[in-house]
């Protein structure tokens, strides 16, 4: 991993209904981000916040089926320039979120700078809808399909270009609720996915094996989108799709530090925290302990 990490915040809360997850970029710093990875040695850069449009009067409006489109695209349009930026400096992005529609920015700023960019997303939802197949309008349901190139162009051509990551490049974790257009979409494009049977059945020992196994050879680079609902909901309560069933605090735990030996995660945002929905900002806390062990703590 490098030793330079450029932090960013992004206090996104358009692309889903829930008010407060803007603040969890806040709640993320509160609870020590900082200290934490620079006592692990690392070298931080702070990059502050992205600046989120305010969408004007009618809040949650929907555009071509899209809630909050313009603001949406606009906050993506700026976060993927920032992330450019970090790279291109030459240090390991670390995004906070906010909701999961930022996904959109990240992959748009860092996929460039790869010809064969691997994506791990650690969630209990697919993220796979567009416009057509979402049942809810909410673009923290779509980055993965709009990383595919699916869905409104405002969002699938941010950074110029389109297909940030090709489908046999992901790999998801964690899944325990899809739609069936997103189960549809993961049988056509063959996506691999460790749903919760999954992991319940090969323990996450394996789960991250064969992920890693699967990703080595044909990517360059590998972002780790890990969205806090994916955990259960007892370890993180602060978050506003929360789904029973979920991944445990060891097997997080397990899953970050055998990432970390294998030594292939080149960017990571943590996403979804929302500090209002919280318990004293248990679910933030767990962010950045999940980041201690992904940034090698075990090993210091
Ligand atoms: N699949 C549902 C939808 O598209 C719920 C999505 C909830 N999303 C997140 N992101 N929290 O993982 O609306
Ligand atoms: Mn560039
Ligand atoms: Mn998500
Ligand atoms: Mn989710």
């Amino acid at each position: 991993m490098k030793t330079k990490l450029g932090i960013i915040g992004v206090p996104m809360d358009l692309g889903q209904l829930r008010r407060g997850v803007n603040m969890g970029p806040s709640a993320i710093r509160y609870a020590g981000v900082i200290e934490r990875l620079e006592k692990l040695g690392y070298i931080i850069d702070d990059y502050g916040d992205v600046d989120i449009p305010t969408p004007d009067r009618k809040s949650n409006q929907m555009q071509d089926g899209l809630r909050n489109l313009n603001e949406v695209a606009e906050g993506n349009r700026r976060l993927a320039e920032k992330v450019e930026r970090i790279i291109e400096g030459d240090a390991f992005p670390l995004i906070l979120g906010g909701d999961h529609s930022i996904a959109i920015g990240s992959l748009a700023g860092i996929a460039r700078h790869y010809s064969n960019l691997g994506v791990i997303w650690y969630d209990a939802h697919g993220d796979l809808n567009t416009s057509d197949t979402s049942p809810s309008g909410n673009i923290h349901g779509m980055p993965l399909a709009v990383s595919l190139g699916l869905g409104h162009d405002d969002l699938t051509m941010i950074g110029g270009y389109r297909e940030k990551i090709k489908p046999e490049n992901i790999v998801i974790i964690g899944a325990r609720s899809l739609d069936s257009g997103e189960k549809e979409l993961i049988r056509e494009r063959g996506i691999k996915v460790f749903s919760m049977h999954e992991v319940d059945r090969m323990g996450m020992t394996a789960v991250i094996q064969e992920t890693i196994q699967y990703l080595k050879e044909k990517t360059d680079g590998v972002h780790l989108s890990l969205d806090l609902d994916g955990l259960d909901p007892n370890e993180a309560p602060g978050v506003g799709t929360p789904v029973v069933g979920g991944l445990s605090y060891r097997e997080s735990h397990l899953a970050m530090e055998m990432l970390q030996e294998a030594g292939m995660i080149t960017s990571a945002e943590f996403v979804e925290v929302n500090p209002i929905l919280d318990e004293k900002n248990k679910t933030a806390t767990l962010a950045v302990e999940l980041m201690g062990s992904l940034f090698g703590e075990k090993l210091k």
